[in-house]
């Protein structure tokens, strides 16, 4: 049949986008260089070492800002005709508002960039937004737990809009909201470090403000292009959301854990998805919220939309990006003992990543890893997605990858043979094909990441990249198999879009 011979490039059309992706603060470095003022993961890390494995930050991490051009050659090497990035908006607003004044280098470190990127045939895919808030915003504000923070996130998105949207038309406002609400006002290992284990904060209401203030900010940006920009820079804007794809523990057959799993949408994909195809929050999160507690003893409201902001939120994304990574189970769970109540006791769910028999849910990337190969489940999800939420609109796969496979190994020579990304690649662009058969318009993929970089509270023991990055000599970057493998993939003969260039001391198997 069509969905089962070796995946080809010939098998995507011609205008596919490929590519492959980073984030300002996991590979940029230069955390003061040229007027950078300075962003809530640069004093997170900094204030708060034992959140990171080993006390690591990235002050330096790969230095990408330095060896920007050296890096989009690698790209070019590659073959991708897109490359993912994200901007700091301290970097470009080092105080975090307009009135606080734009910071002329920091605009020209990403003017050479896109123009560099222009010149090796790379579109730029642009995010604005992946969790690095300028510090200034969350010590005036509270960052997003103000509503305060949707008119300065505008009138930053509108400086870039500006700056670079005469060669960017490919925008993404957030990347993946549930994260940054999840690990910072739940889990509190992201700042700022809010969440049940801290006192001050209350679990109870914060991570729905914080998720009601990014919304409103996608929602209030995406209006503002479409306004002011789209008709001369003819540009699309989109958010990337993150959702694994769920399972139910004991089963199919079991109505508790399909329950869960419905949960476990509401919970991480719906809090999102549901207010931009609906204006309102899942019926099972208002359910679940919104309850008399002790903390709240006339009972509590999840943030309610006002008109205006219903009226902005209703289909505010010319496509959807989603990064995908793994399958989990999700099982019904009782009342939580120990836990401060809040999100994490409304959610009625608990995820697993081993059924009833302790069989994992797909292959795992190494020992302890979050990551299991679970492709197939990617054209499951795509399909309950466009059900659920009847999404039309064009998807792209804004992030896919994994770990190297010996994440305590160091050295080049023990990482570079990866041959586990290879396959969970592979598997996953076979995915994209089989969902493209069944009509789901998947028009691009960016396989996280293009480099081994700072990877969160993980520091600098988890390497996702398909370019290995030596940390101890010189941050000398080497492709590891898969990119050679990406490169074959992509390249003229499989029916790419650009001549193979191999140059000096490359080979290809
Ligand atoms: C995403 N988890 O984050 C981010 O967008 C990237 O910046 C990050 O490097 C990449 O995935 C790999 O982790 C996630 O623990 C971080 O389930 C953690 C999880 C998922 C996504």
């Amino acid at each position: 049949g069509k969905d089962d011979h070796d995946i080809k490039r010939e098998d995507f059309p011609r205008d596919f986008m490929f590519g492959v992706g980073t984030s300002a603060y996991q590979v940029e470095g230069a955390w003061n260089a040229d007027g950078k003022g300075l962003s809530t993961w640069d004093c997170f890390t900094l204030r708060h070492p034992e959140k990171i494995s080993n006390g690591a930050n990235a002050c330096v991490t790969v230095d990408n800002y330095s060896k920007m051009k050296e890096d989009v050659q690698l790209l070019k090497k590659m073959g991708v005709n897109y490359y993912r990035f994200s901007l700091s908006w301290s970097r470009i607003l080092p105080g975090g508002k307009v009135s606080m004044g734009k910071n002329l280098e920091g605009i020209n470190h990403y003017n050479k960039l896109i123009d560099e990127l222009k010149a090796n045939d790379i579109e730029p895919f642009v995010t604005l937004f992946h969790w690095d808030l300028p510090q200034a915003l969350e010590e005036e504000y509270r960052g997003f737990l103000s509503s305060a923070i949707v008119d300065d996130f505008v009138n930053y998105a509108e400086i870039c809009f500006w700056e670079f949207g005469d060669r960017v038309t490919n925008w993404v406002t957030l990347n993946e909201p549930y994260r940054y609400a999840f690990s910072g006002y739940v889990e509190g290992s992201y700042p700022p470090g809010r969440g049940a284990k801290n006192a001050e904060s209350d679990p109870e209401t914060e991570p729905y403000i914080v998720a009601y203030n990014l919304l409103n900010c996608h929602a209030a940006t995406y209006r503002k292009y479409h306004e002011d920009f789209k008709d001369l820079q003819k540009g699309k804007v989109g958010i990337t959301l993150d959702t694994n794809f769920f399972k139910p523990y004991r089963g199919p057959h079991n109505k508790d854990d399909v329950n869960a799993v419905e949960y476990a949408y509401d919970f991480m994909f719906g809090w999102f998805m549901e207010p931009l195809t609906k204006a309102c929050w899942p019926e099972n999160m208002e359910r679940f919220a919104t309850s008399a507690t002790a903390r709240h003893p006339n009972g509590r409201a999840l943030p309610t939309f006002s008109y205006d902001q219903r009226s902005k939120l209703i289909n505010s994304y010319d496509f959807l990006g989603i990064n995908y990574y793994t399958a989990n189970y999700a099982k019904i769970r009782g009342p939580l003992a120990g836990v401060a109540s809040g999100y994490e006791t409304d959610r009625q769910y608990d995820s697993s990543e081993v059924d009833p028999n302790g069989k994992p849910i797909g292959e795992q990337a190494y020992d302890g890893s979050w990551v299991y190969l679970c492709a197939h489940e990617l054209v499951e999800l795509l399909l309950h997605i466009r059900k659920k939420y009847r999404v039309t609109k064009y998807i792209v796969i804004t992030e896919n990858g994994s770990p190297d496979k010996n994440d305590t190994k160091k050295t080049y020579e023990q990482v570079r043979d990866d041959n586990y990304r290879i396959k969970y690649i592979k598997k996953h662009l076979e995915a994209i094909r089989t969902a493209n058969h069944k009509n789901l318009n998947v028009k691009g993929y960016f396989v996280w990441s293009f480099m081994d970089s700072f990877e969160w509270s993980f520091g600098y023991t988890s390497r996702f990249g398909m370019i290995y990055v030596d940390y101890r000599n010189n941050l000398q970057r080497y492709p590891k198999k898969s990119a050679l493998w990406f490169k074959k993939f992509l390249s003229i003969e499989n029916g790419g879009h650009r001549k193979r260039a191999l140059t000096n001391g490359e080979h290809e198997d």
